[in-house]
Order: C-alpha cells, then structure tokens, then sequence
C-alpha cells in the first residue's frame, strides 16, 4: 500500500472526507483486506452488526425501449421476438400476489415504450394503490421519468407531482450507470446524460421523493470514471440529502455488445463496494445486490462494509436476461440464513428503512 494509507486511515478513523485521490489510491492498492476493514469500521459506526433486507418484487412492465443500451440485454424493439408489454390486469395479479405474500415493495421499471402514454403509468400506479394500498410502489428512473416530460411536454415537477398523486413512494437507482459523457457517449449514447440523470434526481429529492443512486461498474470504465460517478453523487446528496442507498450494479455481459467487457470479478467487486462505504460518507447505505454479484460475493460484501441486501426480489429480469447465475427470488429465510452466517443481525426493512422486524 501506498504512504497515503496511514492518512486515509486516520480520515476515516476522525470522520474527515476522503478525497479523490484517497479514493483513486485505494483503487489502485492490492490491500483488500486493509480497504475492506476500514470499511467495515465505517459502517460498524453507523450500523452496528444490523444488516437490513426487504421483502419486495420486481415487476418490469414492458421491455420495448427506443434506447439500445449496449450493455442491455433486457430491451427489446416493438415487435421483436420477445418484446412484451403487461396488460394492467396482469399487473395487479402480480401486486396482488406480492401483497398476500408479505411483501412491502414493489420495484417497478420498464423500457422507454414507443407508444404508451403518461396515463398508462398513472392508471398504473393508482389502481396498484387502490388495490394493495399497503405496498410502497418504488418506481421509474430518472431516465423514465424524463421520458414521461418529453412525450407529454411537460415539466419534470409536473410529472413528478402526478406521479406522486397517483400512488408513487419513491424512485430506485437505476439509469445512472457511469454518469461522465465519455463513457455514456460509448455505452448509452442515446440516452439522457449524467448531469439531466442529477438534475431529474434532484427535481424528484425537492419534491420529496427519496431515491437511491447505482452505478454500472466492471465494464469499459476506469476508476477515475468510477470516482468522478462517486464524486457527482456525493456532491448532489450534499445538496438534497435525497439519496437512501448506493448500489454498484455488477456488470452482467451475456446478450450484451460491449466489445471485450467480461463484468467485475471479486476482488474488484469487494473493492467497489468498501471504496462506496468509505468515500460516500453522506449515504446512509451501502446495498448489495446480489443478483447482479451472486449470492457469495454479496454475502461477503457484509464484511466489507456493506450494510443492505436489497430484497426478496422476485422475477428480476434485467440482470437474468444478461446472464446473472443468481437464483430467480430468494426467501426470507434464505436471506436471514445469509446474514446470520456472516455473524450480522438481519433487520427487515421498509423502503425508506424504517426497521418492521430485527430476526
Ligand atoms: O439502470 C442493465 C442495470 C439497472 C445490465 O434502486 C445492468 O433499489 C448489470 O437500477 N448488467 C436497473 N446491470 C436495476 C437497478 C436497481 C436494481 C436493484 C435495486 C435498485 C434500487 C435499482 O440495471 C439499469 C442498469 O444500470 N443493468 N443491464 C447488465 N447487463
Ligand atoms: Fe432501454 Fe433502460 Fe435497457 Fe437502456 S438500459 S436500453 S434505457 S431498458
């Protein structure tokens, strides 16, 4: 390890910021475990031995998307082989199902769709609320949610207000993958760019909608990307406080056309996520998502200062169209199971973490 380590230690020892070259600098060390330990004093500060989860499913309501994202294999063209759109019905049979089994959450994203209008997703969102009114519904990206604005000619608050009054809690992460323009400009230059992502986040903050932020790591980026992504969050959660967790999104390459991307491998991954706890230090929670990293590297991601592991989930389709060897849904006891082995206190949560039950 580099000199810089006895300060960054001392940085995180007196809860001083890290910069970012304390960042880049622990990015370039081959100090896993000293990285990951500080990391995981970081988050013992803030968490104790309480690892939270919650009991959710995913529903991805259409996979028609006018933007082709290279590193996509979730989106398809209307009419494709396998291009689908949910009927409502369907949708609510879904709710439904998710609401007799316990669940607290449904994540809900979907394809920038040709042709359905702003009211589908209002129709949506209220008939969800009036049938399973005990579910948060956590839903659109910012990416959506600035689609909704063009095709309606609206403002982003007004879409937002809508939004809101038809049922919706709160927004998930998604869309953020490398905010800064050289990388977008490769992997995603259709859609919309990292400062309209900030600025559509903190339009959706003000309004009083909390989100979470990821970031799509392990394919062409570097880590100045990575810091500059970090660097961008921190900076707008300074200003909103908005933000509920992070979420490194581990590249998943089948189906995919990033030429020569493979995903993140363990050590990168583990590396990724203990840099998150420790440069982010106005985030509350570092989650990871195990069905993009599997089951065993999010398991020992609880000891690199991870404190969330998302949820039950259910029916996820974006990492598993790409390729993610992760089961399909997990239980509650199988969630419980995984954190206990890692000597941690599984916490169930609710969306915006209030505690329902510590196992
Ligand atoms: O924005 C797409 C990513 C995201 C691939 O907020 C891929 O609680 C890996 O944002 N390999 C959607 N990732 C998922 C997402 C999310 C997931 C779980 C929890 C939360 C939350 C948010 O999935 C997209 C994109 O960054 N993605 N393709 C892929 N091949
Ligand atoms: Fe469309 Fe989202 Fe896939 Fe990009 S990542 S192609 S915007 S569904």
């Amino acid at each position: 390890m580099t000199n810089l380590f006895p300060l960054i230690r001392s940085k995180i020892e007196t809860g001083v910021r890290l910069t970012d070259a304390d960042a880049l600098a622990l990015f370039a060390s081959d100090d896993l475990l000293a990285i990951g330990q500080l990391a995981a004093q970081a988050n013992r500060r803030q968490h104790g031995d309480k690892v939270y989860f919650n009991i959710n499913r995913h529903i991805n309501y259409t996979n028609i998307c006018v933007n082709r994202c290279t590193f996509c294999a979730f989106s398809k063209e209307e009419g494709e082989n396998g291009s689908y759109t949910m009927m409502l019905e369907e949708i609510l049979r879904k709710a439904a199902e998710a609401q007799a089994a316990g669940a607290t959450e449904l994540h809900m994203v979907g394809g920038l769709h040709p042709d359905l209008p702003f009211d589908f997703y209002l129709e949506m969102l209220a008939a969800i609320a009036a049938d399973a009114p005990n579910l948060h519904i956590k839903a659109f990206t910012a990416v959506e949610i600035d689609y909704f604005a063009r095709i309606t000619g609206q403002s982003i608050e007004t879409v937002i207000a809508e939004l809101k009054l038809a049922g919706l809690g709160s927004m998930p992460g998604g869309g953020a993958e490398i905010l800064g323009a050289r990388v977008r400009g490769i992997i995603c230059p259709e859609k919309i760019s990292g400062e309209r992502w900030l600025e559509v986040t903190a339009l959706a903050h003000r309004a009083g909608l909390k989100s979470n932020a990821t970031m799509l790591f392990g394919h062409i980026e570097s880590a100045v990307d990575r810091v500059d992504h970090l660097h961008k969050l921190r900076a707008l959660q300074d200003q909103t406080h908005g933000f509920q967790a992070f979420i490194p999104l581990a590249f998943q390459p089948d189906n995919t056309k990033i030429a020569g991307a493979k995903g993140p491998g363990g050590i990168d991954a583990l590396k990724t996520l203990a840099i998150s706890r420790l440069y982010l230090d106005n985030f509350a929670h570092i989650k990871a998502y195990w069905v993009m990293l599997g089951l065993k590297i999010a398991q020992v991601a609880l000891a690199f200062g991870v404190n969330d592991l998302d949820g039950t989930v259910i029916e996820e389709k974006i990492g598993h169209d790409a390729g993610a060897a992760s089961p399909q849904a997990l239980s509650k006891e199988q969630l419980c199971a995984l954190i206990r082995e890692a000597g941690k206190v599984p916490v169930e949560r609710d969306t915006l973490y209030n505690e329902l039950k510590v196992y």
